[in-house]
């Protein structure tokens, strides 16, 4: 079963990959000739996602999921939340270099937090899934089907990075029942545990059931 996951974070890629293992063949937009920075506009981790598959499907009318994730932090009212890739650089509205800057993402978020004591902390992801059902057998015409799948792991934010794996805020984020942040841990366990896990292994329940 072939699918392309509209990313063009590689991190992204590579563990999703690696939660679904072989069971579905997962086709980057670099496979399918996709180079452009696709729009993210919305503001909600659902309208995101939902986005992202949407303009893959509108260019390429191929069956296509993408995933939106937010860190939320409850002494920060949910910040930064679907703003989590740019949060630095919202604040530097002139610098575009900080966009997609994890370290000054996280630079911010401790300073904003400070010495709050209240530290919980969560990463939710959205996936969004359009899958393209061909009415006609020879494919002249189809339809598509929209699902979105979410995942949640609560955890807390410490107040230095740790570790030297993972990518964005895992240095940050130490996941609950564990001592050791997503960095520390490595991507076997964050694999197994994390939003992006849960919302995958929710996909893949689903597309158990069909053809694409
Ligand atoms: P695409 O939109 O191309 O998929 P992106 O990196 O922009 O890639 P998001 O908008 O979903 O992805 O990510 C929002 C931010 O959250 C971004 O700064 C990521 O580094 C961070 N992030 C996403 N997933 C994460 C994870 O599993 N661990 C740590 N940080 C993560």
């Amino acid at each position: 079963m072939k699918l392309v996951f509209a990313t063009n974070n590689q991190h992204k890629l590579d563990e999703i990959k690696s939660i679904l293992g072989d069971k579905f063949e997962v086709v980057s937009l670099r496979e399918i000739g996709c180079l452009e920075d696709i729009p993210e506009t919305g503001k909600t981790l659902e309208e995101n996602a939902l986005q992202k598959a949407q303009y893959v499907y509108d260019h390429f009318h191929v069956s296509c999921f993408a995933d939106d994730t937010g860190l939320e932090v409850d002494a920060l009212n949910g910040a930064p939340g679907v703003y989590s890739a740019r949060y630095a650089s919202l604040e530097h509205p002139d610098n575009i270099e900080l966009g997609h800057d994890s370290e000054a993402n996280m630079d911010r978020l401790l300073r904003e937090l400070g010495n709050n004591n209240n530290r919980k902390a969560r990463f939710r992801t959205v996936i969004a899934l359009i899958e393209k059902k061909d009415v006609c057998p020879c494919g002249c015409t189809s339809i598509k089907q929209v699902h979105q799948f979410e995942g949640i792991v609560e955890g807390k934010i410490i107040r230095e990075k740790r570790g030297g794996e993972g990518f964005g805020y895992d240095p940050i984020f130490q996941p609950e029942g564990y001592d050791k942040t997503f960095a520390e841990l490595g991507t076997d366990i964050k694999n197994k545990i994390s939003h992006r896990a849960r919302a995958t292994e929710k996909l893949a329940e689903y597309l158990k059931t069909f053809r694409l």
